[in-house]
């Protein structure tokens, strides 16, 4: 990784004497601003030319405690398990390798009988694939919008307003807080109005900035639920009961910052250490047994947990709200990429939670459905143990820890093909499964702990009163 034309210039000017480098430093810079306006930010980007991501399965205890130890000293760039204590024995690693050592490492494995493939052969390139976006888009129209790609945020902000503005009857936009960077975070509550107090679907996207999938997710899930929500079965009924709330994208510095400097950024953009580093990863910022494991306090990791539990101001404004809510919200569902799982609690430890056999079973519905849909199955399980490393802080944990009984943390598509640049022709078939995923769990939490608990539980009576004839009579008799 390396800022880009920076060496470019020094090379392309040191043949020539200090006057015409000036001139030609100058001249470089006006073509680069230009460039920037034109093409967006081209010499301002990191670049990821010849960068590689291996695939490596350390096969002994040894081999992964020397790859920790390369993962903790060297300038890598974790993606599978995003931390070096994740590293085992067994189980598949992906590092993206910056261009300058992917030979050196490359000779390291083989030095050391590590096995290892090439996942992605250039990591700007796969970038570049993806970058196809449809730039002179004047003004978002709701008519017009392509749920089929990725779109910056001055777009999803557009969309949101349209959203808010042609369904004023089932959706209500509502303000959740600040970004680090004073950008206003706003979420939808999607329901028909109702006399009762209604039980709350929290769904939240783009906690990792650069899992672009999942804000192209919740934008998607949006879409659906304004436009299915009398032809599906499920939207029909549920939501007369239940309220969606969903952020389409929490961590919207972060997102900005992964369209304009650096595509694989994953943290928010909040400075410590004097600006020398940048940004808490947000999904270690919650007050869960904060920073205890699997996370850094090196601002300089893409781990590192914060200053304090919820020291960041968009994991203030998401947990304040929730809090705020907490009894009425059934079930929370935070949206990532990549690795197709469902993730249950926990991560921070090996013990499951109280209502792990019910969400295991809500899970293996929400499987079936997906495989109807997309012959497509996500791994399910308690976190730590499918994804392979302990994590602190997790909103996911936190959300069960503060009492709510369906919480789950989805990883999208894919296997790591792709990894975080899922391409655009993927978008469709993430979003349909896990729609279909999402809404069998609803249907499953709706129907048994709404309308028809009441029923259940005159159930419990009857049965009861029926016993005590029988043992009446059984007895009598
Ligand atoms: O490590 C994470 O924060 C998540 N994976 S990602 O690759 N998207 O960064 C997984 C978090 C799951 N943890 C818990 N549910 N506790
Ligand atoms: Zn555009
Ligand atoms: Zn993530």
């Amino acid at each position: 990784m390396q800022i880009t034309n920076r060496g470019l210039v020094k090379a392309f000017i040191t043949q020539h004497n200090s006057n015409y480098r000036k001139k030609m430093k100058l001249i470089f810079w006006i073509v680069c601003l230009l460039g920037t306006f034109l093409y967006g930010g081209s010499c301002l980007k990191v670049q990821y030319n010849g960068d590689q991501v291996l695939q490596i399965i350390p096969q002994t205890a040894k081999h992964a405690e020397y790859l920790q130890e390369l993962a903790n000293n060297w300038p890598l760039d974790l993606w599978r398990p995003n931390i070096p204590e994740g590293i085992q024995a067994g189980r598949e690693v992906h590092i993206h390798i910056p261009s300058s050592h992917v030979n050196e490492m490359k000779n390291v494995l083989l030095q050391y009988d590590i096995p290892y493939s090439v996942l992605i052969e250039d990591v700007q390139q796969s970038i570049d694939m993806n970058m196809v976006h449809n730039k002179n888009m004047k003004a978002v129209s709701l008519n017009t919008y392509d749920y089929t790609q990725y779109h910056p945020m001055h777009e999803i902000y557009d969309w949101m307003e349209q959203i808010k503005e042609n369904h004023n009857d089932l959706v209500t936009k509502l303000y959740l807080g600040e970004t680090y960077e004073k950008r206003p975070i706003y979420y939808f509550r999607v329901g028909w109005p109702s006399e009762k107090k209604k039980k709350i679907m929290f769904i939240d996207c783009g906690f990792h900035a650069r899992e672009w999938v999942s804000v192209a997710f919740c934008q998607w899930f949006v879409k659906e639920l304004v436009s299915s929500h009398k032809s599906d079965a499920i939207l029909a009924k549920v939501l007369k009961e239940v309220d969606f709330y969903i952020v389409p994208v929490f961590n919207i510095d972060g997102y900005i910052y992964t369209w304009t400097t650096e595509r694989l950024w994953r943290k928010n953009r909040a400075p410590f250490n004097n600006g020398t580093c940048y940004g808490v990863d947000l999904n270690r910022n919650f007050d869960a047994q904060w920073c205890t494991i699997g996370a850094s306090k090196n601002c300089s990791s893409n781990t590192f947990c914060g200053p304090s539990a919820a020291s960041e101001p968009e994991t203030k404004a998401l947990a304040g709200l929730i809090e705020r809510i907490k009894s009425d919200i059934l079930f929370y569902l935070t949206i990532h990429s990549y690795g197709k799982m469902i993730l249950l609690p926990y991560g921070y430890k090996d013990e499951v939670s109280k209502d792990h056999d019910l969400m295991m079973k809500v899970a293996t519905k929400a499987n079936e459905q997906m495989k109807v849909k997309n012959n497509n199955e996500y791994a399910a399980g308690a976190s730590a143990s499918v994804i392979g490393y302990y994590d602190s802080g997790s909103s996911g944990d936190w959300a069960t820890d503060i009492g709510i009984k369906f919480s789950y943390t989805f990883e999208l598509r894919d296997n790591g093909t792709h990894g975080f640049q899922l391409p655009q022709d993927q978008i469709k078939p993430t979003c349909e499964e896990v729609t279909t995923a999402i809404l069998s769990m609803v249907e499953y939490v709706h129907d048994n702990y709404l309308e028809n608990s009441g029923v259940a539980l005159t159930a419990v009576w009857i049965n009861m009163f029926i016993s005590v004839i029988c043992l009446y009579y059984t007895i009598n008799l």
